[in-house]
């Protein structure tokens, strides 16, 4: 499954990126964007994950978010996020690039977690900017208000046509620009400006590898595509950069 190339290009790195879709928690049964059960198969990101169509119609948002929330609620992350958790602690840089929203990689154990597109346990007051947790608003029927200006709470995500959070950006950035090796893993690399990423680090110097179900835009500009599921390929690969190491 593992080319003696990646397993020498792991040995020898000092700086690892994990950058993640929605793929990473398929497995924890969060369902993908554009896959077949995708959840905007049902519906279009222009009905919903944009700001005009918040205050267009912010019930049917808050309908499509709450549905969300229940199911970020019950769910674990999955052998792949512990995998990622464990690699955290075999090298001297590793970071998480998540375009996701589930929080599940800090719940896994990661430190250094980069969320591009915002955390759906948080929420805030577009009026006075007051934030509020999941527990606070999902008792709320219809789009919740703020209790201090009467505002209308959106979730703290980064939705189409808005800038991504400056800080995770850069952060994000130069851990790419860094990397020995960046994995792409479980994102079809469809969303930008995050999916520039593995390129990015690819003409920076970095070994790219990408792991999903089927290829994408980038399996054929990258070095390395290995076909699967994160939950299992993840946990395989550091059960032998482990052995590996212990054996040295
Ligand atoms: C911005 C948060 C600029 C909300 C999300 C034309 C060309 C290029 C760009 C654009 C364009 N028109 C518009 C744009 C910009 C736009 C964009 O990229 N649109 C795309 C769709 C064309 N981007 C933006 O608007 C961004 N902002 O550009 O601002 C700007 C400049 C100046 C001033 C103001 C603004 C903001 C984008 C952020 C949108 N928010 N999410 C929410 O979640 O509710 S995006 C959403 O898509 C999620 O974050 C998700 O993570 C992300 C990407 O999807 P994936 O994670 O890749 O998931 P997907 O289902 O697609 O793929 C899953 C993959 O996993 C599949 O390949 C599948 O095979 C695989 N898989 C499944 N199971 C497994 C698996 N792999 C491994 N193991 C498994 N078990
Ligand atoms: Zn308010």
């Amino acid at each position: 499954m593992f080319s003696p190339r990646l397993i020498s290009k792991l040995h020898d790195a000092k700086s690892i990126v994990a950058f993640t879709g929605a793929g990473m928690s398929a497995e924890s049964g969060v369902p993908t964007f554009r896959g077949e059960n995708g959840i905007w198969k049902k519906f279009k990101p222009e009905e919903l994950a944009n700001f005009d169509a918040f205050i267009r119609n912010p019930d049917l948002v808050w309908e499509w978010y709450k549905h969300r929330k229940q199911i970020i609620r019950f769910i674990q992350p999955n052998p792949g996020h512990f995998a990622l958790a464990e690699m955290e602690a075999l090298y001297p840089k590793f970071a998480v690039v998540t375009q996701n929203v589930d929080n599940l990689h800090r719940r896994a154990g990661n430190k250094t977690v980069y969320e591009l597109h915002g955390n759906i346990e948080r929420n805030y007051c577009i009026g006075c900017g007051t934030y509020y947790s999941n527990e606070e608003i999902l008792k709320f029927e219809s789009a919740p208000k703020c209790t201090k200006c009467k505002g209308l709470i959106r979730p703290d995500v980064v939705w189409f046509g808005e800038l991504l959070p400056a800080s995770q950006w850069f952060a994000s950035l130069d851990s790419a620009e860094h990397a020995d090796v960046f994995f792409s893993i479980g994102t079809s690399a469809v969303v930008h400006p995050a999916a520039s990423l593995p390129l990015l680090a690819r003409h920076a110097g970095a070994f790219v590898v990408e792991i999903n179900l089927e290829t994408t835009e980038l399996s054929n500009q990258i070095d390395e595509f290995i076909p699967g599921k994160a939950g299992e390929i993840l946990p395989e690969l550091v059960r032998l950069l482990k052995d590996s190491a212990t054996k040295e």
